[in-house]
């Protein structure tokens, strides 16, 4: 018997993610199977998700039935497994083929009569490991997991948001129970932002448990080859998401898991990119560099913007996926804008957003941030890294008007996600508040 564990790494599925789609609607579920069957093909003993398992707190019956189709196939049945399982908590480890140690993210947390996510229906069903749930004595222990002279100590923080997280490391007020002895590799799992210039009150490295050895680090879309923290000893890992739910560059790149080795404290990622993953193609179009002058007219515009979609387009043909295609243009000098939605009307069945191919920036002032279309103030798109301004927009608004119905964190996810997913319209989003506000009265 090896004493050699291997584990795959995944993070951030966001199953059910645009399911009513035509064309996108099973996309997330095909990534989540290839993941499955390459925990199988690579022969792991479990999986780690670090969070966002589903897109939203309460999935759909069709995104439910759906997962649960999923995990009956893959990961319920019984398995001779060569390590044990040591737990506070009642895994169900055991009884699984390929046991799943899952934490919640800001996707699916919580929330709720009871306080539920939908991971704990799949745990109660005996599906998976749903792990990262403080005690009540906030403090964080360990899963521990042998195989032969190999011991895994695995510690789990679900998302909580930043500032509390930060605040309950910094007084103490979260704490971590040592593993037995230090002959185990220590395993921390979150779903938090990721330090970045302007972003403030987050999770940094020095705030964690120095016995660490690697940190998984969930939420952040991008993949990020394994680095060795600036200011710990620790390993940290940002696998990345399994789909991109954001047209932008950091998501624009090949989607990958990760196969851990750990034997004793030595270990290794290999990373395996997915083939399952619709493929994203952007790019930048200057209006100054196109020959026409700035007061030309809808058509003109319209016509140079679809040969360079329809460019894209040829250099996709015949692939097994329609791609999706973001085109970016810089309306600076006062060229016109074009009507979303309905130019991409000739690429129906030939890119996989017909509705959402292009978005507009000026950088002169001038109508900046916000457009006419169809009569709507309609929002600019703002790529992944403005997330942080919305949500200092966000912030503002809420620190004059605080809320008393519902959660603030609903409504920052709410504008994070519409705002920056395909450019919604101001009125779309006001319905949206409307709803949320009728359904809490
Ligand atoms: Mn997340």
């Amino acid at each position: 018997m090896t004493d050699t564990f291997k584990i795959l790494i995944c993070t951030d599925v966001h199953l059910g993610y645009k399911e009513t789609d035509a064309v996108r609607g099973r996309d997330t579920f095909k990534s989540f199977e290839e993941i499955l069957q390459r925990a199988n093909q690579h022969d792991v003993d479990f999986i780690l998700n670090a969070g966002d398992l589903f897109h939203v707190t309460r999935p759909s019956k069709m995104s439910l039935a759906r997962t649960a189709a999923l995990f009956t196939q893959y990961c319920v049945g019984n398995r001779q497994h060569a390590f044990t399982c040591h737990s506070p908590h009642d895994t169900n480890a055991h009884r699984l083929k390929m046991p799943m140690f899952i934490i919640h993210g800001n996707h699916d947390e919580p929330c709720g009569f009871g306080i539920k996510s939908p991971l704990h229906i799949f745990a109660e069903m005996r599906c998976l490991n749903y792990i990262g749930l403080p005690n009540k004595q906030n403090c964080i222990e360990p899963v521990l997991l042998h195989k032969g002279a190999t011991k895994l100590a695995l510690y789990a923080i679900g998302n909580t948001r930043d500032v509390r997280l930060v605040d309950q490391l910094r007084r103490r007020k979260l704490t971590f129970k040592p593993p037995p002895d230090n002959s185990y590799f220590n395993i921390l799992m979150l779903h938090q932002d990721r330090p970045a210039p302007g972003r403030m009150h987050v999770v940094t490295d020095d705030a964690l448990p120095r016995f660490m050895h690697l940190v998984i680090w969930g939420h952040e879309h991008e993949p990020l080859a394994p680095q060795q923290s600036e200011t710990q000893s620790f390993t940290v890992y940002q696998p990345g998401s399994s789909i991109a739910t954001s047209l932008c560059r950091s998501e624009a790149v090949e989607k990958s898991i990760g196969v851990l080795s750990v034997q004793k404290q030595q270990h290794r990622i290999q990373r395996i990119p997915l083939k399952t993953v619709r493929p994203v193609f952007l790019k930048e179009v200057d209006m100054r560099k196109s020959g026409l002058q700035p007061d030309a007219s809808v058509q003109l515009v319209q016509t140079y913007l679809r040969k360079h979609v329809q460019a894209i387009v040829t250099r996709y043909e015949g692939d097994a996926m329609l791609p999706l295609v973001r085109v970016r243009v810089n309306v600076t000098g006062g060229y016109k804008r074009l009507i979303i939605k309905s130019f991409g009307a000739p690429f129906v069945g030939k890119v996989a957003n017909p509705a959402s191919l292009l978005s507009f920036q000026a950088h002169d002032g001038k109508n900046a941030g916000s457009h006419m279309e169809n009569g709507n103030i309609s929002l600019a798109v703002e790529p992944l890294h403005k997330r942080e301004r919305i949500e200092a927009l966000t912030t503002q608004f809420l620190e004059k008007t605080p809320l008393t119905r519902f959660d603030a964190k609903a409504f920052h996810d709410l504008f994070r996600e519409r705002v920056q997913e395909e450019g919604k319209t101001t009125r779309f989003i006001s319905d949206r508040i409307e709803a949320l506000i009728k359904t809490k009265m």
